[in-house]
């Protein structure tokens, strides 16, 4: 996939964060990018070589003492010429920099344009390259590891062989279909159909692992009003996110925090409490809209207080639940089934945690299959569509129809794993991709 009417200008961006800092990384991508970087370079510029020397600015005057790197193509990152000026990390000198770049005749990289560079140049298929996003964005060491073996390939050598083999197998129906004449040998027997079918479910099924390991997962806590929820959720979070009043009915709106519980990044929610019967409007609508996230959570959190085992049970359908009873500084024993905790003291918290993410395992022995899990949901649906199709070929010529009955369906496969691994990507889909990126990769 090689779009050189893209590639034919020079981008330039600063690659670090913007502020104050130890180093800042200007990089340069694109046919001048050499030249521009020469320009100003106080040394001869050494292929793959970090060299120490003045940078000069637009007037010829030092900006800085620092170190440029050069990549020529297609040994770099995005498979063009490459340079990179190392700088101290003053915003200041990283702007004048950039600027001196841009007056020798580069442009202001786009977000993600380095990485669609890397793309469209074969440097990356799209599952790297939307690993590459996920890696800068990942919140727990679990998903940067996930997003690492996704960069290095684990899901697109699977994919790729899926994509090679079926390849193969359509252009072995095409040649039934267009020489029925001919001996093309068995046309009964397809492994690669059934591997294939085979690759992809497996591959698909990792996707709720991967999921939890990018996204995490939403715990919703619930019960009566009072039980001491928006006090657990401030507890959990180590700090007065939610208000907390002996007033039944204070938790209105649902408030959110994320936290990582063991390697296992968690968005609590807390809501109103289930009053039996409430005349507030405002309440009430809080009440819907905790059905809402009960529906959409993965966990619910229902909380009891221990003091009071008053309480009706409450009804979470097939939803994991973990029963939590609270105030247990108030009520020593209690004969209700749940983990004692408290809000006020502290006491059972951590136990708690442990059962939280005790109920995910993320944990890479989960699935030995694959290196890395499925965790891209564009990606999942597509591996999705393409099984079923393959399932569909599969049963029509298992039913003793002619190979060509199943060549759209492995058509539709094809396509739908050409948009996983970008080999028949659309462009408004990369473009929407890479738009996630941030300016400088
Ligand atoms: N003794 C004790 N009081 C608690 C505990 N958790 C909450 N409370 C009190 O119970 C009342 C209701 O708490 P709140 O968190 O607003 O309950 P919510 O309506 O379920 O959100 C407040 O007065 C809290 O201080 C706890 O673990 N022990
Ligand atoms: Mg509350």
């Amino acid at each position: 996939m090689n779009n050189a009417a893209l590639n034919n200008d020079t981008i330039a961006a600063c690659s670090t964060a913007a502020g104050r800092s130890a180093i800042a990384i200007l990089r340069l991508s694109g046919p001048e990018a050499l030249t521009i970087a020469q320009k100003m370079f106080a040394k001869p510029l050494i292929p793959r070589t970090a060299l120490v020397g003045d940078i000069y600015g637009e007037d010829g005057e030092t900006l800085d003492n620092g170190v440029a790197l050069c990549f020529p193509a297609p040994h770099s990152y995005t498979g063009e010429n490459c340079v990179e000026f190392h700088c101290h990390g003053s915003p200041i000198v990283a702007s004048a920099v950039l600027r001196t770049m841009f007056s020798l005749g580069a442009r202001q990289a786009l977000a993600g344009e380095f990485t669609r560079r890397a793309f469209l140049s074969g440097k990356l298929d799209l599952i790297q390259s939307e690993a590459v996003i996920d890696l800068i964005d990942a919140e727990t060491e679990q998903a940067a590891v996930n997003a690492a073996a996704q960069l290095n390939g684990a899901i697109s050598r699977e994919v790729n062989a899926v994509y090679d083999d079926l390849t193969l197998l359509l252009a072995h129906f095409h040649a039934f279909v267009d020489y029925p004449d001919e001996d093309i040998g068995d046309v009964t027997d397809y492994p690669q159909l059934a591997s294939s079918i085979e690759i992809l479910t497996k591959l698909a099924d990792t996707y709720n692992r991967g999921r939890i390991i990018r996204d995490g997962i939403r715990a919703v806590l619930i019960g009566a009003p009072n039980v001491g929820k928006s006090s657990l959720l401030n507890a959990l979070a180590g700090s007065d996110r939610a208000i907390v009043t002996d007033i039944p009915g204070t938790t209105r709106d649902t408030i959110e925090v994320t936290l990582v519980l063991n390697g296992l990044r968690v968005t609590l929610i807390d809501t109103a409490g289930f009053a039996s019967s409430t005349s507030d409007l405002i309440e009430r609508l809080g009440i819907e809209r905790s059905k809402a996230e009960i529906e959409r959570c993965d966990l619910v959190l229902a909380v009891y207080d221990a003091s009071s085992p008053s309480g009706s049970v409450i009804s979470t359908g097939d939803k994991k639940t973990l029963n939590v009873l609270n105030k247990c500084d108030l009520a020593q024993d209690s004969a209700a089934d749940g983990i004692r905790v408290s809000a006020k003291t502290g006491e059972g918290l951590q136990t708690l945690c442990e059962a939280i993410s005790g109920l995910f395992d993320i944990s890479q022995a989960a699935d030995r299959s694959f290196a890395s899990a499925l965790s891209n949901e564009r990606q999942y649906a597509a591996i999705s569509k393409a099984s079923a199709a393959l399932k569909s070929a599969a049963d029509a010529l298992e039913s003793g129809i002619a190979p060509d009955a199943a060549l759209s369906d492995v058509e539709y496969a094809l396509t739908a794993l050409g948009e996983v691994n970008g080999r028949t990507v659309r462009s408004d889909v990369t473009d929407t991709i890479f738009a996630r990126f941030c300016v400088g990769k």
